[in-house]
């Protein structure tokens, strides 16, 4: 009897659940109606797709054309000798190492990079190339000059006088621009460590020698039959780490100030509900200022402004997604549109004339979103082009940045009214303070009278602030949006710690309102609450980008200076933190913190965990070898309680342990006091 074909049922396709995928009500609703559209966003595809559980523990070698090797670490662990190899018979810790080293080299590459370009348009504008770019910054210019060898002041007839800024600027361009690519020597920033800790990096032979070279190292290590033993792997990992964090991130950082200004605190908001239905909303997304910059010169010029009036607009609605938005926002206070996770839903709004992107983090999956929309979706960067159709590549040039400004205003201005009937803004956006710097803090802490770290240094010797935590990074898809970062968050604010951020980190932060003075007082313990209230700050310190992770650790560098609290960072009741992480970039940022002393710990997965002894290497030796070290916890209130423990273990070996004891104590008391007054 023939066989009865049995017909094809087509199965429902898996979607997310916008509750269960983001804590936010914004990223909520516009999941919701992207799937209402038939739109699909990376909250669906995760949902749809299942991570490679053997590559998320970093033992899958594909270095060489004979495998992939796949070594899997079995569900019960492995008892005496580890034998798992690949054909070449490298072990699971060789694989993992190289595996997390040629990720430090994929981060150290995009910051550094980024900070080479910058460095050129720097040079550019030293050499009067441009009419677009000028020096803003003169006072940082002088304060950067001596950390790369270049004289501020010159001697003539015995008289010591000021040198040209136009000089200095040049010497300063030249020197930085050096730093990726000097035959001999060793970064110059190195110095600008701590004492301690730079003696530490010679003792250990990891003195970065230039940006470049350490990262092609890393490549040539890692290459099939080179370096075998993670702990030597590993080194060269941390030569990378510190050349990004003390090299290319911190020269972006610096560069970017002098060019376009030390940001200073500014009052602004965030999430999707920033964007306006009857304005032109242009949103720029990505890393380098350098294009955003312009933008923000030609969205709020007159003439673009009459321009998109003659068109139909109210206005011209600027916004900015990931760390392109904090380097708007932290200098112009450009309101924040977006998260890493939420770039796709602020083209479902239907309201996005424009994006611009040029570096980093960008979803490939936008153009495709894109075409759904109005959306003129355009790359300006020769590095990264997207290769559909629908997308417009407008490559920016420093030499005519203003022209490629304006054009790119100009087209979203006309692409107004293709608008179709579907826009739907959600209605939730939060007011947040950002813009904290090393200077900031010394302002607002100090006082313009003491000018250091002195306050910053007293109140969390008095215990009063219990300890500084740097939490910062990405989104992951594959954990609910926004959720470890808040929870870690106010889990240590809770118990006074007070928190430095960058990157998406920081967005996160501030579409939870947690960026305000005002927030210390609902969310803080009554230490970080009295300082917070006394200085007028919020208890989380919005610090830009992920670049910008240069500015925690010389504020790190200052604390230490300023006394009272140990020799080094790594003496510091501080610690480190990324909950959602996702790039390459943050396991870089995360390992120059570990060798520079910070015990950090990251959320989600952690990329070594099928290696139990490198794993352990990094999470439990590295510390007597750098006085930091790894760690991971996927469960946000362990997470933060883990590294309140760690400060615990600094303040007590500082012996501040008791002060604290006594500054509860008395706030406790208070409390009670008050409690009773209110009762009679
Ligand atoms: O550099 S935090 S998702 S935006 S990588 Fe990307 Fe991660 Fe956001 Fe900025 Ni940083």
């Amino acid at each position: 009897m023939a066989e009865v074909k049995k017909e094809k049922v087509e199965k429902p396709k898996k979607m997310a659940d916008p509750i269960a995928a983001s804590i936010d009500p914004a990223t909520q609703q516009m999941i919701a109606r992207a799937q209402e559209l038939g739109i699909d966003t990376v909250f669906d595809r995760a949902v749809t797709m299942k991570a490679c559980n053997i590559g998320m523990q970093g033992t899958c070698c594909k270095n060489c054309s004979m495998g992939p090797c796949r070594l899997p670490l079995p569900k019960a662990g492995i008892e005496g000798e580890d034998t798992r190899k690949g054909l070449c018979g490298a072990t699971a810790n060789t694989i993992a190492a190289r595996n997390f080293i040629r990720m430090i080299a994929g981060g150290a590459s995009a910051h550094s990079d980024h900070g080479r370009c910058v460095a050129e348009v720097f040079l550019s504008a030293a050499r009067k190339e441009t009419k677009d770019y000028k020096i803003k910054d003169t006072d940082k210019l002088l304060a950067v000059a001596p950390h790369l060898g270049v004289a501020t002041t010159v001697e003539k007839d015995g008289e010591v006088l000021e040198r040209d800024l136009d000089e200095i600027a040049l010497e300063v361009a030249e020197k930085a621009m050096n730093e990726w690519g000097k035959p001999e020597g060793e970064l110059l920033y190195l110095k600008r460590a701590p004492e301690p800790l730079y003696e530490r990096w010679k003792k250990l032979g990891v003195l970065p020698r230039n940006i470049d070279r350490e990262i092609v190292e890393i490549m040539h290590r890692t290459h099939m039959g080179v370096d075998q033993d993670y702990k030597n792997l590993i080194k060269q990992g941390t030569r990378a780490a510190i050349a990004d964090g003390w090299g290319g991130s911190m020269l972006a950082t610096d560069l970017q100030d002098i060019l376009f200004g030390t940001p200073s605190p500014v009052q602004s908001e965030a999430n999707l509900g920033v964007m306006k239905e009857d304005h032109v909303n242009i949103i720029v997304h990505g890393h380098e200022p350098v294009l955003s910059e312009m933008i923000v010169a030609a969205a709020q010029s007159k003439e673009m402004h009459e321009y998109a009036v003659s068109k139909g607009a109210r206005g011209i609605q600027l916004g900015g997604i990931c760390c392109t938005a904090n380097e708007i926002l932290q200098r112009h206070g450009v309101p924040t549109v977006a998260t890493f996770l939420q770039q796709e839903l602020a083209i479902i709004t239907g309201a996005c004339d424009a994006m611009v992107v040029d570096i980093q983090c960008i979803m490939q999956n936008l153009a495709n979103v894109a075409k759904c929309f109005h959306t003129k979706l355009i790359t300006t960067h020769p590095i990264a082009r997207m290769e559909q159709d629908n997308v417009i590549h407008i490559e920016f040039d420093e030499h005519h940045a203003m022209e490629d400004a304006v054009r790119i205003v100009k087209l979203a201005i006309d692409n107004f009214e293709n608008r179709g009937a579907e826009v739907m803004i959600p209605q939730y956006k939060s007011v947040q303070v950002a813009g904290f710097g090393v200077e900031s803090i010394e302002y607002h802490l100090g006082g313009t009278f003491r000018g250091s770290y002195y306050t910053l240094n007293d109140n969390i010797i008095n215990g009063r602030i219990r300890g500084v935590a740097g939490v910062v990074g990405c989104n992951n898809a594959r954990t609910r949006h926004n959720e470890g970062h808040i929870q870690v968050v106010k889990e240590l604010i809770k118990n006074d710690v007070l928190v430095l951020t960058t990157g998406c980190n920081g967005i996160a932060c501030a579409m939870e309102g947690l960026l305000t003075p005002e927030t210390a007082q609902v969310f803080c313990g009554p230490g970080l609450a009295e300082v917070c209230e006394t200085v007028g700050i919020p208890p989380v310190l919005h610090l830009g980008s992920c670049v910008d992770n240069s500015r925690i650790l010389l504020a790190a560098t200052e604390v230490v200076k300023a006394g009272g609290l140990g020799n080094d960072i790594s003496d510091l009741p501080a610690a480190g933190s990324a909950p959602e992480w996702m790039s390459e970039k943050a396991i870089s940022i995360g390992h120059y913190f570990v060798v520079s002393g910070v015990y950090t710990v990251f959320g989600v997965t952690f990329p070594t965990s099928g290696a139990p002894v490198f794993h352990d290497y990094l999470c439990k030796e590295l510390e007597g070898i750098y006085g930091g070290m790894w760690d991971f916890e996927m469960d946000p209130i362990k997470h933060a309680h883990k590294m309140i423990a760690h400060i615990d273990k600094k303040r007590k070996a500082l012996g501040i342990d008791k002060a604290r004891d006594r500054v509860l104590m008395d706030m406790a008391d208070r409390r009670e006091m008050e409690a009773k007054y209110q009762e009679v």
